[in-house]
């Protein structure tokens, strides 16, 4: 403790940061996250590790405690606020890669459904990965995917979902693209935390993907076997 009776995060050890981080995401303190983070970064850890480690499982506590009743929406959304904050000072750490382009992808959250960390967080490490990455916001309607797939271009369309009563909608988006005979122009990602490979399968995307990294993976081998499929044509 200072002598003002705050809190210096700089005596803390990582292991203690690192829990203080999850403490201040669930009490909504931005200005707290962030310096955490700086802090964190300054002493060396990697961006994808303070990423996962403090405020990914951060807001998974968070979230198994709005599922409990114990915090509500207006206490969830300033956790969500201060782990975007978090995000923001990772996003150009984890895109600066200089990784070579891989593709193109357009990302949304569909129709009815306002949660965004998830596929921002996706979008950046897709960047991160080298692929352009077109972000389509949230509550996406099928007409907004298709503009956006027809102004683009994109190899891949990822569609996140977090809600029970939104993820069907991705197969409303999925047979849209059927019925304009264009659903095998593009490679279909789909993901967030209700869905999973049975259903990703059940909707007629190619893949289900737990998690940002797994996106990225995904995108990748997909990305290689375009290249060697026109290669061998
Ligand atoms: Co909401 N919410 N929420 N919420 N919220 C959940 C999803 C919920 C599970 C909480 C709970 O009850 N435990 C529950 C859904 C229950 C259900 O459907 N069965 C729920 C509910 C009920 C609601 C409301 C209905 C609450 C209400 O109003 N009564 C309401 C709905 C609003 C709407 O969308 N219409 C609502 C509102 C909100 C807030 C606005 C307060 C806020 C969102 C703020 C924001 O996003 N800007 C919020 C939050 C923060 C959550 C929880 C706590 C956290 C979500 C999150 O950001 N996780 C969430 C609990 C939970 O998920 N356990 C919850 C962190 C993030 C990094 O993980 O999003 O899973 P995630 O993304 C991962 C993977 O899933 C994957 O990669 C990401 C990174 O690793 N992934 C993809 C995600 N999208 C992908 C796309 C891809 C690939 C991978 O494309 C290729």
């Amino acid at each position: 403790m200072s002598d003002d009776g705050e809190l210096d995060l700089n005596s803390l050890n990582d292991e203690e940061l690192v829990q203080q981080v999850h403490d201040d995401l669930y009490d909504g303190l931005k200005e707290e996250v962030e310096a955490a983070v700086h802090i964190l970064l300054g002493r060396g850890w990697a961006p994808y590790k303070v990423l996962t480690e403090a405020l990914v499982e951060g807001m998974r506590i968070v979230g198994v405690d709005f599922r409990d009743g114990i915090l509500f929406v207006p206490e969830v959304l300033l956790a969500a606020n201060s782990m975007k904050a978090g995000m923001f000072i990772l996003r150009p750490l984890l895109i600066a890669t200089g990784a070579p382009r891989q593709g193109k992808m357009v990302i949304g959250t569909v129709k009815g459904d306002i949660h965004d960390i998830g596929k921002n967080l996706v979008g950046m490490m897709m960047e991160g990965a080298g692929f352009e990455v077109i972000d389509l916001g949230i509550n996406n309607p099928v007409e907004k995917y298709l503009a956006a797939m027809e102004e683009h271009k994109p190899d891949i369309l990822g569609m996140s979902a977090l809600l029970t009563t939104t993820m069907p909608y991705m197969k409303v988006v999925i047979d849209t693209m059927k019925e304009k005979g264009m659903r095998d122009d593009y490679v279909v990602l789909v993901g967030g935390a209700p869905l999973n490979e049975d259903f990703a399968k059940a909707i007629g995307a190619d893949a289900y993907c737990r998690d940002a990294a797994v996106a990225v993976e995904t995108a990748k081998s997909y990305m290689a076997r375009k290249h060697n499929q026109l290669a061998s044509n």
